[in-house]
């Protein structure tokens, strides 16, 4: 007799509802996105594109800091946001740029955070969104917090946590899906999977060979989707909030960073040419604005006013955020939520030396 019997069995599915070529699968596109809607998207993903390549430039004018870019990453960004729900929470790491411009955020404050400052970082709470995490993973707990105190308080909301491939090797994520599992909470988590974290290729980041598997371990089921395509993203986004109440998933978006990981660094040192040009051609934007032109609700005129419009608002953004004046003190008042008597003794102090003034 054979007494040894299998006591787990998993699977990982790859969904794309558009493919490369354009071809849709009709049973999984999802009813509630109208071609309005996904012209508005694709609009989100364009000014994703502008303003981040304004940001690009503005570094290397010496008009902002070091800068992380998300070209070629706008599906994932705006895919998943144009999926949540009016009070859905996102929580991102530092590449959802597109995310925060979905939900809202004035283009300034993006601008002034990467200028260097916090005051950029102050999400207004209509964002529904919380800080840039720039340690890479430390948002995965607090997401899960988040996520609990959902559940706990009976809000029906849930979370959106965003990390990226190499996030996933970090103790927190793995720590953070385990408590997300155990307490069924309402997260849905975005692998933002670029194929790179700096110069380490995804083929040596982990022998697994999905990151959404990772998930199995946690008891949460996990899905791969063509992150190039936002149809997909919304879909695998949309289905996971569907099922919030019931607990978690993990999504891992599958996509590639066109550009360098950020302003200081230069990928041609460590990757091919000829692997960031098939990416190319595989452009998100490429792909729904083909989709949507196919369909005759867009076309290059509608694309070049859109453009247009989006660099004006741009460059007004920019000098909002160029004329802006720091108040050191708000690096006391923006840390918790009331400022707890240590800091407080520490801002009378810088106060009373007015320290800031030099
Ligand atoms: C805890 C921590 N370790 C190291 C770094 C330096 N660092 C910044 S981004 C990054 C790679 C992140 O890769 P990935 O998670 O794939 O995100 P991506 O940059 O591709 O969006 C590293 C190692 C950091 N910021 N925080
Ligand atoms: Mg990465």
């Amino acid at each position: 007799m054979s007494l040894i019997k299998d006591v787990f069995e998993g699977k990982i599915q790859f969904m794309q509802v558009m493919d490369e070529k354009g071809d849709i699968d009709e049973e999984l596109f999802p009813k509630d996105l109208t071609d309005d809607k996904l012209a508005e998207m694709l609009k989100l993903m364009l000014l994703t594109r502008n303003a981040d390549a304004k940001a690009v430039s503005l570094q290397r004018q010496g008009r902002a800091a070091t800068y992380a870019p998300t070209l070629g990453e706008e599906a994932v960004n705006i895919g998943s946001a144009a999926a949540m729900r009016s009070g859905d929470i996102f929580v991102p790491a530092f590449r959802q740029h597109g995310v925060y411009f979905a939900r809202g955020l004035p283009l300034h404050l993006f601008y002034m955070y990467w200028m260097g400052f916090e005051e950029g970082n102050m999400i207004p709470p209509e964002v529904h969104g919380y800080p840039m995490s720039v340690p890479v993973g430390t948002q995965m707990p607090h997401s899960v917090g988040i996520a609990f105190a959902q559940k706990y308080k009976k809000t029906g909301k849930a979370v959106i946590a965003y990390i990226g491939d190499g996030g996933t090797s970090e103790g927190d994520f793995y720590e953070a899906i385990n408590f997300a599992g155990v307490w069924k909470v309402p997260l849905v988590v975005i692998i933002q999977n670029n194929q790179w974290a700096i110069s380490m290729p995804r083929s040596k980041q982990t022998a697994a060979q999905t990151l959404a598997q990772k998930g199995m371990a946690a008891g949460i089921n996990g899905i791969q989707v063509d992150g190039n395509d936002a149809i997909s993203v919304y879909k695998a986004t949309a289905d996971a909030l569907k099922n919030a109440d019931k607990g978690p998933t993990i999504i891992e978006a599958v996509t590639y960073r066109l550009g360098m990981h950020t302003t200081s660094d230069d990928p041609t040192k460590y990757r091919q040419d000829s692997e960031v040009s098939e990416w190319q051609s595989k452009d998100p934007i490429l792909r729904l604005r083909s989709y949507l032109m196919k369909k005759g609700v867009w076309s290059e005129k509608i694309e070049n006013d859109t453009v247009d419009e989006q660099k004006k608002l741009i460059d007004k953004e920019v000098e909002i955020a160029e004329a802006f004046k720091a108040d050191p003190k708000t690096m006391f008042q923006n840390v918790y939520s009331f400022i707890p008597d240590e800091l407080n003794d520490e801002l009378k102090d810088a106060e009373a030396h007015n320290f800031w003034q030099g």
